[in-house]
């Protein structure tokens, strides 16, 4: 199984070298970012453009739930003045962590080497991504673009918004034994090679259980990194953040880091069912 390197002192060399080499990387990789919106008429267009702007190459891959402010139509007019951005539009709100599920599964079956996670309210910089792919290049299964890193900052978020966002980060990474400070942010970029051997039809999280459960599993299949990102709280738009969300990841999270330890001394049949990680057995104690 591959070990994965200490990431905040390899973020660091990433984030000053990858800039160099970022130009030719979304060239020769088949890139596809999946952008999940629900009542985001007001930032689409914005985080399309500037999404272009940053990686020429890549495709776009919009997941509308039926947003009731016309998201979709948006979404549909970009498409046509910008090319290679596709719409996908399911009837009815059905959560963050399924409309990456059908985002991915579509990037997959068509085969792209690279899939993006990025939220559409512009939080996340598009002009960012260049880094994230770069880094990506250096081997890495999955890269995260961090708050909770040398560099990483949220400027503007309210100190409860960033107590429950760094103590639940430390609960997940202590819980799951992961060495990842920022497993909830939604800001990444998946080699497509390895994020193949997820059966997305066993992830069930919606939330951030989703980003959770997804570094959780990746970080079995290779190298994890973080780059150091400025996260903007949203200026337009409301949150869909929601106490079940909350509740949900930390649920889950509870679940996992029991079920393994139980598993560890012999008892109960080790991950949950719904979280069959490849190599659980190899997973260290
Ligand atoms: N398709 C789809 N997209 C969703 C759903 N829920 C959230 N999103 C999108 O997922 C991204 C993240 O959601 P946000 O509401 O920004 O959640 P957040 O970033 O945790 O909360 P804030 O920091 O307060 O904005 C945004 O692009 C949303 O539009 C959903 O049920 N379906
Ligand atoms: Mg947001």
């Amino acid at each position: 199984m591959p070990t994965s390197p200490p990431l905040t002192e390899l973020s660091h060399d990433f984030a000053e070298n990858t800039r160099l080499v970022t130009a030719d990387s979304d060239a020769v990789k088949r890139v596809l970012v999946v952008l999940p919106t629900y009542q985001e008429a007001d930032n689409l267009d914005d985080v399309l453009r500037r999404l272009r702007a940053a990686v020429p190459a890549a495709d776009v891959l919009v997941v509308d739930d039926s947003s009731p402010d016309g998201t979709a139509e948006v979404a549909k007019a970009m498409a046509e003045e910008l090319g290679r951005v596709d719409v996908l539009v399911r009837p009815k709100k059905s959560g963050l962590g399924s409309a990456y599920r059908v985002g991915f599964r579509e990037g997959l079956a068509r085969g792209y080497e690279v899939l993006v996670e990025m939220d559409s309210d512009l939080s996340h910089d598009p002009a960012v991504l260049p880094a994230l792919l770069a880094a990506l290049d250096q081997g890495a299964a999955l890269v995260i673009g961090s708050r909770y890193i040398a560099g990483g900052r949220i400027p503007n978020w309210s100190l409860y918004r960033r107590s429950l966002s760094r103590y639940g980060n430390r609960y997940a990474a202590r819980l799951l034994r992961l060495d990842v400070a920022d497993a909830t942010s939604g800001f990444r970029a998946y080699d497509a090679a390895a994020l193949e051997q997820i059966d997305l039809d066993d992830v069930r999280a919606e939330g951030y259980g989703f980003q959770i459960e997804m570094t959780y599993r990746m970080s079995r299949l290779g190298p994890v990194l973080e780059l150091p990102i400025h996260f903007v709280d949203r200026t337009r738009g409301s949150s869909k953040m929601s106490l079940p969300i909350v509740l949900e990841a930390f649920l889950l999270v509870s679940r996992w880091g029991v079920s393994e330890r139980l598993s560890a001394i012999g008892w109960g049949p080790g991950v949950e069912p719904g979280l069959h990680i490849h190599g659980a057995s190899e997973i260290p104690v």
